[in-house]
């Protein structure tokens, strides 16, 4: 039996058609800056999020990590959310990388105030005892928010406080095209407000690998010494980078088909007996849901899911992670649903 795969939307395989793209690229050495498809996708991603210049990167946690490193100094303080993969997920590469401590602030389902990103500035002066706050980093949809959406007056208001500071902003967007779709709103609208963007296109987007950073043109110059410093330079990434344009061309909007399958788990789930799970959380593609009624914990839960065909991920010890994705199918829905019937208290 093969296992519907909800433990990520990192797992998906590209299909015969993404296949034939990437087959067919055109590519030449990305290093000289001669390979044909990373510069369109480069061109192409610019363009989608409104900005500048793009730089086509191995891995979302790379992209992030150019961003902070090109956007700080050494000793600098970063202010990121306490629960973000930046943070949490990136093996401290931020302290080892660019040599700049975090300043973590708890927010609601991942999400941050304008009121909280004021509060976590250092006041300057102080007799240079303060670190200098250089960066805030967001994290859109919100992972271990669950998926959370950040409103766009948010958005905003934390600019606004980041400008007056002269502070820049940067999004990890790794799923910042679920948010879009979410919002029903453009993406360019919805990174217009921030200095610098990551986006994956090895999520949702449905890609092998790759991710982009994407930014103003002196920025993103920048940011490309630092991306051959860490060892992403690539050669012949045009197979890759073939792959990111089918993918923007064919899996944005079915993004919205993930987002109603999670929203309808996450309500069948809540229903049931020895479930609970916070329905506001889930905004887009995931779904986390808290075992503990079910008297099975999270691991215990997960091995009885993959006796029943399901493979899903203990975030906790009685909490789960679903992700929907374009490798789920409407059977494999419906098994998910008996399953946690079956298990139900
Ligand atoms: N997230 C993965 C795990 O690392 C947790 C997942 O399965 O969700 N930003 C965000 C918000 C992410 O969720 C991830 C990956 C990344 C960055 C890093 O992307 P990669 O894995 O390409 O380095």
């Amino acid at each position: 039996m093969n296992l519907v795969d909800l433990r990520s939307d990192t797992i998906t395989r590209p299909t015969p058609q993404m296949r034939d793209a990437m087959a067919s690229a055109a590519v030449g050495d990305d290093v000289f800056g001669d390979d044909p498809t990373v510069n369109e996708l480069q061109a192409r991603a610019a363009d989608l999020l409104g900005k500048e210049a793009a730089l086509f990167v191995p891995s979302g946690t790379m992209a992030n990590q150019v961003a902070i490193r090109t956007h700080t100094e050494p000793g600098d303080e970063i202010i990121v959310e306490s629960g973000s993969h930046i943070f949490l997920y990136e093996g401290g590469g931020f302290a080892a990388l660019s040599g700049v401590s975090a300043h973590c602030v708890p927010g609601e389902r991942g999400v941050l105030s304008a009121q909280q990103v004021a509060a976590a500035i250092r006041p300057p002066g102080g007799l240079s005892h303060f670190p200098n706050t250089s960066l805030v980093c967001l994290e859109n949809t919100a992972n271990r928010g669950g998926g959370a959406v950040y409103p766009q007056e948010t958005v905003a208001a934390i600019a606004g406080v980041a400008r007056d500071a002269g502070l820049r902003l940067h999004l990890d967007g790794a799923r910042v095209f679920n948010a879009s779709v979410a919002l029903g709103l453009p993406v360019a609208e919805v990174v217009a407000p921030f200095d610098s963007v990551s986006f994956c296109l090895s999520k949702g987007l449905g890609c092998p690998v790759g991710s982009l950073l994407v930014g103003r043109r002196a920025f993103v110059d920048r940011a490309h010494r630092f991306r051959k410093m860490f060892g992403g330079g690539m050669r012949q990434a045009g197979i890759l980078a073939a792959a990111g344009l089918f993918a923007l061309d064919h899996n944005i909007e079915r993004m919205a088909v993930d987002h109603a399958r999670a929203r309808r788990m996450a309500e069948a789930f809540d229903a049931l007996p020895g479930y609970a799970v916070d329905l506001g959380a889930v905004q887009s593609n995931m779904v986390y849901v808290d075992v503990a009624g079910t008297g099975l914990d999270g691991d215990a839960f997960v091995a009885a899911l993959v006796e029943r065909g399901i493979q899903a991920h203990a975030t906790g010890a009685t909490e789960l992670r679903l992700v929907f994705h374009l490798d789920v199918d409407e059977a494999g829905v419906e098994r998910t649903l008996a399953a946690f019937s079956e298990l139900a208290a």
